[in-house]
């Protein structure tokens, strides 16, 4: 699905504003005017935007209203309705009929609304649901009572909903349309071959493309009569995307009938080459140290709501610690924030929205997990359409160099393996560019009882030694994470080993002389002490602290106004270890 853009053959509008929202208490006809609806602004999760804890905290259905217009010029053309993301699930009305429907909470969708729409306005409503279950991607545990749902959600960060990404109106010709374009490549880091995959529905008799550099400047042209003419584009002397010093080239394809433009969409794409071997991680051929966070999608009253203004400071911030690389912690970023990613240079793994693939799992329950999750889970559904829709997303983007399938699922218990063999075959299988897969291990999956680590490229981390495990106890955490460490080497020696979490709960302005629990001098100690290990193995490849800022949870016992594990505070404010490893980044 290509990221909808405005050209000479294409028109798009913006659907984002103040729509009209209510929560669902008996059956609503979509034919019918919402009544007693609330205002609520579209990007934007709704739960922070009310003053209303009811609202706040319900669990089931909601609905969003608002109206269009339509020319009849427009109207002459297909007329497309996309959406960036509704979280979790979205059934969609156009004129009171039913015209679309998706399931999963960070992933776009787009409706095509031939014959569903007239001149003038039109009305569009949404039903949006923040359900999840053992079904779901990702997993909740739902209970219903007369009609009444609960959902705890298997996870650490707050169940923001709502239509959380851009919303969209295109138009394409109606004789032909470009569909998708996957822009594959072979490089030998000097020459360049573009073959590209273009899907396109319709007529058209004859098929253009062209390649630009940064400057615009044509440096590739090839026709025919139909797409699988296209192929053997060479870039000579190709300039390639290296981490943090980005380069992008375009590839414009153009379709025509009789001599007339009937459809062109530009498609951005950079070229490098991601290796694993020898216990480490290659981009174009040199071992990078991936230094930087596991992040979240999380910000004051807009909740999980894209904003340019935050990803951009995030990624400005980000820039000035030295810092190179960010997971997608625990699900697909916005494609806005991915773009950003190509042009900044940032190494992104990319994570599907597989957490809580954990029986029982529960941050304020630690031990009293159940050992059948894989009897329990029926998600294999579900997970193979995230990962089917996120690959055929971000495969264009440069900055994506691996593909993270699930956080923390419970990889000792029985059933793992089997479950992530069809995870990691079908992934490979989809992935044009055979990137590393990885599936970050919880704590509790040592190396002496987790049953995956064959199936992925690199052993990729979440530790708690200092906190979860040994707290207070620096000395012994030392000791058993230098341990773990050196007996992952010994059973994976070519395999390179990533931290993609490890952190303290701290804080902001809470000091301790005696470097106690939660002060900023314990983050400060906690994070020393890691580092300490990490720099007498040559095999660590990576350190991503947890977390770049702090974020909202469910209320629970030790979530005190959310997860205080970041380095920021929610709004962006430095704590003090934030100097410390600008430093340490800086010289790295
Ligand atoms: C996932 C992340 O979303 N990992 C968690 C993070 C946290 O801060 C959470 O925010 O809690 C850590 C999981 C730790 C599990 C420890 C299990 C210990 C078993 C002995």
């Amino acid at each position: 699905m290509l990221y909808p853009e405005s050209n000479e053959c294409r028109m798009l509008t913006s659907l984002d504003g103040f729509w009209n929202f209510k929560v669902e208490e008996q059956p609503i006809d979509p034919a019918q005017p919402l009544a007693n609806s609330i205002t609520m602004a579209v990007p934007a999760s709704f739960n922070d935007q009310v003053i209303d804890q009811q609202i706040r905290n319900h669990d089931g259905y909601f609905w969003y209203q608002t109206t269009f217009n339509v020319s009849k010029m427009q109207l002459a053309q297909r007329n497309v309705l996309r959406f960036g993301s509704v979280t979790h699930e979205a059934t969609v009305y156009v004129n009171g009929k039913q015209v679309g429907h998706h399931q999963g909470g960070f992933t776009p969708f787009e409706i095509e609304l031939d014959g569903q729409i007239h001149p003038g306005e039109n009305d569009l409503k949404v039903r949006v649901s923040n359900l999840l279950s053992n079904k779901t991607i990702p997993i909740g545990k739902l209970t219903e009572e007369n009609g009444n749902y609960h959902v705890d959600p298997n996870f650490d960060f707050f169940n923001y909903a709502g239509i959380h990404r851009p919303v969209k109106l295109y138009t394409t010709s109606r004789m032909a349309h470009i569909d998708e374009i996957v822009v594959k490549y072979d490089t030998d880091l000097k020459q360049t071959t573009v073959n590209p995959e273009v899907r396109v529905t319709g007529d058209f008799d004859q098929v253009v493309a062209e390649i630009l550099d940064e400057d615009g400047n044509r440096i590739e042209r090839v026709q025919g009569n139909s797409l699988n003419e296209i192929q053997k584009m060479v870039i000579s002397d190709t300039h390639l995307w290296q981490p943090m010093n980005a380069y992008l080239y375009r590839l414009k394809i153009s379709l025509l009938a009789e001599g007339e433009l009937i459809d062109t969409y530009t498609q951005e794409f950079g070229i490098r080459k991601v290796e694993v071997k020898n216990a480490g991680i290659y981009v174009n051929d040199q071992p990078v140290y991936l230094k930087g966070f596991g992040r979240h999608e999380d910000f004051p009253i807009i909740g999980k709501g894209m904003n340019r203004a935050v990803i951009n400071h995030d990624h400005q911030t980000m820039k000035w610690m030295h810092a190179n690389a960010f997971r997608t912690s625990h699900y697909p970023y916005s494609e806005e924030e991915m773009q950003l990613a190509d042009r900044d240079g940032f190494l992104v793994i990319d994570e599907v929205p597989a957490v809580g693939l954990y029986a029982g799992f529960s941050v304020s329950m630690m031990g009293q997990k159940a050992a059948n999750t894989w009897k329990i889970m029926q998600t294999m559904d579900a997970h193979k359409q995230v990962i089917q829709e996120t690959i055929t997303r971000d495969q264009n983007h440069p900055s994506v160099i691996m593909w993270s399938v699930a956080n923390e699922p419970a990889s000792q218990q029985e059933g793992a393996h089997e479950y992530f063999k069809e995870i990691t075959d079908y992934t490979r299988q989809l992935d044009w560019q055979h990137l590393p897969l990885v599936a970050p291990k919880i704590a509790s999956a040592t190396v002496d009882v987790d049953l995956t680590g064959d199936l992925f490229d690199v052993i990729a981390l979440n530790r708690y030694y200092g906190w979860y495990i040994d707290f207070n106890d620096l000395a012994q955490a030392k000791s058993d994470l230098m341990t773990e460490l050196r007996k992952w080497h010994q059973k994976f020696p070519d395999k390179p080993i990533l931290f993609t979490e490890f952190g303290a709960d701290t804080l902001s302005g809470m000091h301790s002389i005696n470097r106690e629990p939660y002060s900023e001098e314990y983050q400060h100690d906690y994070y020393q002490m890691n580092f300490d290990v990490f720099d007498q193995c040559d095999f660590v490849c990576g350190e991503l602290l947890w977390n770049f800022a702090d974020f909202a949870t469910p209320a629970g016992l030790i979530r005190v106004d959310g997860n205080k594990k970041g380095i920021f505070t929610r709004d962006r404010q430095p704590k003090q270890i934030v100097y410390d490893l600008k430093k340490r980044w800086g010289n790295k």
